[in-house]
């Protein structure tokens, strides 16, 4: 308990330090947010040390912000992750601890992050994934269609998808497992391209940014911040990313950016840890290109591996997009910019993939602050936090 209040008491310190750096206290307290939420994404970023990644936007807002080092995610899963922090509770509390539950079945009440601005005078808006799909009825959304929360926007949600390949081999791939599996079991859209299906678990099409989903996110946020620019009311901007998440999909020249991409140093599964700390890796086995069971090969680590450094490089250029448009409008002089990832990932290291642990590669998560005029930038702050501290 004292451990926890101490953590609170250092993170409510660095918000301090964040918002006292301004000069002008009326203007303060109508300042816009800009929160920018990436799934998937572990801290494997130049500004966190891993100078091979190609982030060079991350890491430009890395240098005018604030970096937390030691942030944690409450769940290592989408929908726990994410519902405790827009509401605020940790999952025992909110009631969700899996990807299939709402949190408004238990909690109609809840405030959540954005509904607090919109009740505060703020417009609320969001822009692809800041929920995880979930109907209020427990039903997930493989449509996507859905933010899951009409109660914390002001207006509609807009989210994209859910088509994935591009590639003739990918959209073979696809067609072939809807007309086999998703069809059979689960009737619907006559057309592969309006359901989630898992083909290959990488793919590099060549193809303009904005053809992916994410690209679509980008294009829509520019838009969004150009008629916020003219609007007095102040806002509280959602933008969310689907990669690196699998299926680890970007537009080829992001994979050019890497060569002889690496395998993790351990690979071992802990000796003493219990089994079920662990997993059978079934979020990449799901894909038609890896196996179900047994050994994945190198070479195949290797190409996820060297596929989710292109997805963070191909979201490092979309985040790179919606910063200039803040900075060309002049909104970021009044702006604060939130950036996180909603847990973390094993990319092999331990023998594991994917995500949903508590070791250190699932739980430890990216997150980064910057507010106008703030004295603490581009310094790094090694307090323990987690999401539900924002
Ligand atoms: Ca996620």
């Amino acid at each position: 308990m004292h451990r926890l209040l101490n953590r609170h008491v250092a993170f409510a310190a660095s918000a301090l330090l964040i918002m006292s750096s301004s000069t002008d206290a009326a203007t303060e307290s109508r300042w816009n947010v800009l929160f920018i939420a990436v799934d998937d994404l572990r801290p494997k970023l130049g500004c966190y040390g891993n100078t091979h990644i190609h982030s060079p936007n991350i890491d430009k807002l890395s240098a005018g912000a604030v970096r937390f080092e030691r942030a944690y995610c409450q769940q290592a899963v989408c929908n726990p992750s994410r519902t405790s922090l827009m509401t605020g509770m940790r999952p025992d509390s909110i009631g969700v601890t899996g990807n299939h539950s709402h949190f408004r079945s238990n909690h109609p009440d809840v405030v959540t992050l954005p509904q607090h601005f919109k009740q505060h005078g703020y417009h609320a808006a969001a822009i692809g994934k800041i929920y995880h799909g979930v109907f209020p009825d427990g039903a997930s959304s493989t449509m996507w269609d859905t933010m899951g929360d009409a109660e914390s926007w002001s207006v509609p949600a807009i989210r994209f998808g859910p088509r994935y390949y591009y590639t003739e081999e990918g959209i073979t791939a696809a067609k072939s497992i809807y007309e086999k599996v998703y069809k059979p079991t689960n009737p619907g859209p006559e057309d592969w391209t309006k359901k989630l299906v898992f083909g290959p678990a990488t793919e590099s099409p060549v193809v303009p940014d904005s053809t992916l989903y994410d690209g679509q996110v980008t294009d829509s946020a520019v838009k969004t911040l150009q008629q916020l620019k003219d609007t007095d009311e102040p806002f509280f901007l959602a933008v969310g990313f689907i990669k690196p998440h699998s299926p680890y999909i970007a537009p080829k020249k992001y994979f050019d950016l890497y060569d002889n991409v690496s395998l993790p140093s351990h690979t071992e599964f802990p000796a003493n840890a219990p089994a079920f700390a662990g997993h059978g890796s079934g979020e990449l086995r799901r894909y038609t290109d890896q196996p179900t069971s047994g050994v994945i090969s190198d070479e195949q680590q290797r190409r996820v591996r060297h596929a989710y450094y292109a997805c963070i490089s191909y979201i490092d250029a979309q985040i790179g997009r919606v910063l200039d448009e803040l900075e060309r409008t002049g909104l970021n002089n009044n702006t604060i910019v939130v950036l996180y990832g909603d847990h973390g990932y094993h990319l092999g290291e331990q023998g594991l993939w994917g995500k949903t642990t508590n070791f250190e590669p699932d739980s430890r998560i990216t997150l980064i602050v910057r507010a106008p005029g703030m004295k603490a930038a581009g310094k790094s702050n090694e307090s323990l936090i987690d999401l539900v501290d924002l």
